[in-house]
Protein backbone atom coordinates (compact mmCIF):
# COMPACT_ATOMS: atom_id res chain seq x y z
CA UNK A 1 0.00 0.00 0.00
CA UNK A 2 1.00 3.24 -0.96
CA UNK A 3 0.76 6.07 2.07
CA UNK A 4 -1.49 9.16 0.58
CA UNK A 5 0.58 11.93 -1.08
CA UNK A 6 3.58 9.56 -1.64
CA UNK A 7 5.39 10.50 -4.99
CA UNK A 8 4.66 7.64 -7.70
CA UNK A 9 7.22 7.22 -9.82
CA UNK A 10 6.21 7.00 -13.74
CA UNK A 11 6.66 3.78 -15.42
CA UNK A 12 5.61 0.51 -15.92
CA UNK A 13 4.50 -1.71 -12.89
CA UNK A 14 3.54 1.25 -10.84
CA UNK A 15 -0.35 0.20 -11.16
CA UNK A 16 -1.08 3.36 -13.24
CA UNK A 17 -1.52 3.88 -17.05
CA UNK A 18 1.35 5.94 -17.83
CA UNK A 19 1.74 8.20 -20.93
CA UNK A 20 2.76 5.74 -23.42
CA UNK A 21 1.67 2.56 -22.17
CA UNK A 22 -1.64 0.69 -23.04
CA UNK A 23 -2.23 -0.70 -19.99
CA UNK A 24 -0.25 -1.15 -15.77
CA UNK A 25 -1.47 -4.47 -14.13
CA UNK A 26 1.62 -3.62 -11.77
CA UNK A 27 4.56 -5.42 -13.48
CA UNK A 28 1.98 -8.36 -13.73
CA UNK A 29 0.74 -10.55 -16.70
CA UNK A 30 -3.23 -10.25 -16.38
CA UNK A 31 -6.12 -11.77 -18.70
CA UNK A 32 -5.67 -8.53 -20.78
CA UNK A 33 -2.45 -7.01 -19.84
CA UNK A 34 1.40 -7.73 -20.45
CA UNK A 35 4.01 -7.36 -17.97
CA UNK A 36 5.87 -4.40 -20.21
CA UNK A 37 2.58 -2.48 -20.18
CA UNK A 38 1.04 -3.48 -23.99
CA UNK A 39 -2.31 -5.22 -24.26
CA UNK A 40 -2.02 -9.01 -24.60
CA UNK A 41 -1.88 -9.75 -28.77
CA UNK A 42 -0.88 -12.67 -30.15
CA UNK A 43 1.77 -12.24 -32.17
CA UNK A 44 3.70 -9.77 -29.98
CA UNK A 45 6.41 -11.51 -29.57
CA UNK A 46 5.38 -11.61 -25.07
CA UNK A 47 4.23 -14.90 -24.07
CA UNK A 48 1.65 -14.09 -21.12
CA UNK A 49 0.98 -17.19 -19.48
CA UNK A 50 -1.85 -15.56 -17.67
CA UNK A 51 -3.72 -14.88 -20.97
CA UNK A 52 -3.51 -18.12 -21.80
CA UNK A 53 -0.49 -17.90 -24.33
CA UNK A 54 1.80 -20.89 -24.14
CA UNK A 55 3.87 -19.23 -26.70
CA UNK A 56 4.50 -16.27 -28.88
CA UNK A 57 6.35 -16.84 -32.38
CA UNK A 58 9.56 -18.26 -31.33
CA UNK A 59 8.89 -17.66 -28.19
CA UNK A 60 7.88 -20.31 -25.30
CA UNK A 61 8.60 -24.10 -24.24
CA UNK A 62 6.90 -25.32 -26.84
CA UNK A 63 8.28 -29.17 -27.86
CA UNK A 64 6.55 -28.94 -31.40
CA UNK A 65 5.91 -25.28 -32.12
CA UNK A 66 3.79 -22.91 -31.74
CA UNK A 67 0.34 -22.63 -33.43
CA UNK A 68 -1.00 -19.03 -34.82
CA UNK A 69 -3.58 -18.54 -32.03
CA UNK A 70 -0.54 -19.07 -29.20
CA UNK A 71 -1.05 -22.41 -28.39
CA UNK A 72 1.49 -25.04 -28.49
CA UNK A 73 0.75 -27.90 -31.02
CA UNK A 74 -0.13 -30.92 -30.05
CA UNK A 75 1.29 -34.72 -30.79
CA UNK A 76 -2.39 -35.69 -31.16
CA UNK A 77 -2.71 -33.03 -33.81
CA UNK A 78 -0.40 -34.66 -35.94
CA UNK A 79 -1.84 -36.53 -38.67
CA UNK A 80 -1.42 -40.26 -37.46
CA UNK A 81 -4.21 -41.38 -40.07
CA UNK A 82 -1.59 -43.28 -43.02
CA UNK A 83 0.55 -45.30 -40.26
CA UNK A 84 -3.06 -46.37 -38.38
CA UNK A 85 -4.56 -46.91 -41.95
CA UNK A 86 -1.59 -49.07 -42.68
CA UNK A 87 -1.86 -50.92 -39.60
CA UNK A 88 -5.45 -51.21 -40.26
CA UNK A 89 -4.89 -52.89 -43.37
CA UNK A 90 -2.24 -55.00 -42.30
CA UNK A 91 -4.25 -56.49 -39.36
CA UNK A 92 -6.89 -57.28 -41.68
CA UNK A 93 -4.69 -59.33 -44.14
CA UNK A 94 -3.16 -61.00 -41.33
CA UNK A 95 -6.76 -61.48 -40.09
CA UNK A 96 -8.02 -63.13 -43.85
CA UNK A 97 -4.95 -65.16 -43.95
CA UNK A 98 -5.71 -66.90 -40.31
CA UNK A 99 -9.00 -67.59 -41.86
CA UNK A 100 -7.90 -68.98 -44.97
CA UNK A 101 -5.04 -71.05 -43.62
CA UNK A 102 -7.76 -72.72 -41.22
CA UNK A 103 -10.19 -73.40 -44.03
CA UNK A 104 -8.02 -75.12 -46.11
CA UNK A 105 -6.37 -77.08 -42.47
CA UNK A 106 -9.84 -78.43 -42.13
CA UNK A 107 -10.47 -79.36 -45.47
CA UNK A 108 -7.46 -81.33 -46.12
CA UNK A 109 -7.89 -83.77 -42.78
CA1 LIG B 1 2.66 2.79 -15.37
CA1 LIG C 1 1.56 -12.26 -26.87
Amino acid sequence: MVPVGAYIQAGCGNGIVDAGEECDAGDLDTLTCDGDCTLVECGDAYVNEAAGEECDGDLGSCDLGCNSDCTCVRPTEIPMLPSWGLLGVGLLLLAGGTVVFRRRSVEAS
